[in-house]
């Protein structure tokens, strides 16, 4: 069977003795050894100046949003075709989320049909598929840019900055079916000490980062979104690979390129620095749910990321976002990762090119 999302291990028996470790150890939690190796780790690969690791994203997102715009009232302008976890967070943390129609070439946030309005607090713009948004267009609407990078670690701009740089706060899913994962688990980077000290803060029940543990000094309002250290350690063990997974991505994704069907267009990413970790073609609407029918028949399940959110029940809205409505009933997203050999791409590529 082949999955989008199965989980990356390079290095399992590494992985299992730190396990060990850990339980020797008894330190199970509370921002021990591998969680301040894992935050140290990617800090200095992003070359960012604060990483905080947290229990998920959707959480993640929970504590940029509160420590960036504070609680709602007002309005958070985000795409429409991304993970329901964006919209999701903007709601939690009480603010309205106003959503905007996104670009056909990377599926990014439409900075020209963005309305700025006395309401607006800021922006979730969100690199999705590896790709990444116009920062540079983005950051100049005068509000706060905060970007849902979930699928975006590793993934650098064409002058070589990395994702985890730009707006206020940017933040990265570790979970199970993300390219690098931790089971759970997710990171917060900013270069603001200011944000940085806030969102410590909030992850922990409000404590003092520095003394707050020890004694008990608890200086603001706080959540519990710290990430265990068996998350974490599982999240260094694969984030060490992570040159050797966008390596093997990269060859499985140029396999992709060369024998899908003319019809079944392979959207690339708009940098060729990313990790391609997902695989996202675009076919006729009129064939796309035969298709996907007809792949997990042949054991191959392939997934449709993602329903337009203004037409889920929860965050209806009857405003038309033509080209969110047209590529999520176009695309489809095919098995990626490092089990996949070349033969298995071919496999796929070859039942694809039967359908038709
Ligand atoms: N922002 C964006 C743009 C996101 O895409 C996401 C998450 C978030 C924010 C929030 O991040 P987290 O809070 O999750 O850290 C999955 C994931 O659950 C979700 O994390 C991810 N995006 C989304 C794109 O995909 P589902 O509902 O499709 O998950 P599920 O359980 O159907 O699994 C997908 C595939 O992965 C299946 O083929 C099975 C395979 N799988 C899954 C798990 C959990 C495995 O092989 N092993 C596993 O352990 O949402």
């Amino acid at each position: 069977m082949y999955l989008v999302g199965k989980p990356n291990i390079p290095n399992k028996s590494l992985y299992l003795k730190r396990v060990e470790d850990i339980l020797d150890s008894k330190v199970l939690s509370n921002d021990g050894k591998y969680t301040k190796l894992l935050e140290e780790s990617v800090r200095n690969y992003l070359g960012v100046k604060h990483c905080i690791a947290v229990c998920n994203a959707t959480i993640g997102l929970e504590l940029a949003i509160s420590s960036i715009l504070g609680e709602g009232p007002g309005e958070i302008i985000i795409p429409s075709f991304t993970f329901i976890a964006t919209a999701q967070a903007v709601k939690r943390c009480g603010f309205t989320p106003v959503f905007v129609d996104c670009l056909d070439k990377n599926f990014s946030l439409n900075y020209k049909k963005i309305k700025i309005t006395e309401n607006t607090k800021g922006i979730i713009a969100v690199n999705l598929f590896g790709s990444i948004c116009d920062q540079a267009k983005l950051e100049k609407l005068g509000v706060p840019v905060i970007y849902d990078s979930a699928h975006a670690l590793g993934v650098s701009d064409l002058k070589g900055t990395y994702v985890g740089n730009f707006g206020k706060a940017e933040v990265f899913s570790l979970h199970a079916t993300k390219f690098i994962n931790s089971g759970e688990g997710g990171l917060i980077t900013t270069n603001d000490d200011a944000i940085a000290l806030k969102i410590k803060k909030y992850k922990s029940f409000g404590y003092h980062p520095e003394s707050g543990l020890k004694e008990g000094l608890v200086c603001d309002y706080g959540t519990n979104a710290k990430m265990s250290e068996l998350s974490a350690a599982l999240g260094l063990t694969n984030f060490e690979h992570i040159q050797e997974i966008c390596n093997k991505n990269y060859e499985n994704f140029l396999t992709y390129k060369e024998n899908l069907p003319s019809w079944c267009h392979l959207k690339e990413p708009n940098t060729i620095f990313s990790n391609y970790s997902y695989i996202p073609v675009i076919v006729n609407k009129s064939i796309r749910d035969d298709l996907v029918n007809y792949l997990w028949n042949k054991g191959i399940k392939a997934r449709t990321y993602f329903k337009a959110i203004h037409t889920l029940d929860p965050f209806r809205s009857f405003e038309s976002l033509p080209v969110t409505e047209s590529i999520s009933n176009k695309i489809i997203c095919l098995p990626q990762g490092i089990d996949l050999e070349k033969i298995d791409i071919l496999y796929i590529c070859d039942i694809i090119n039967k359908f038709l």
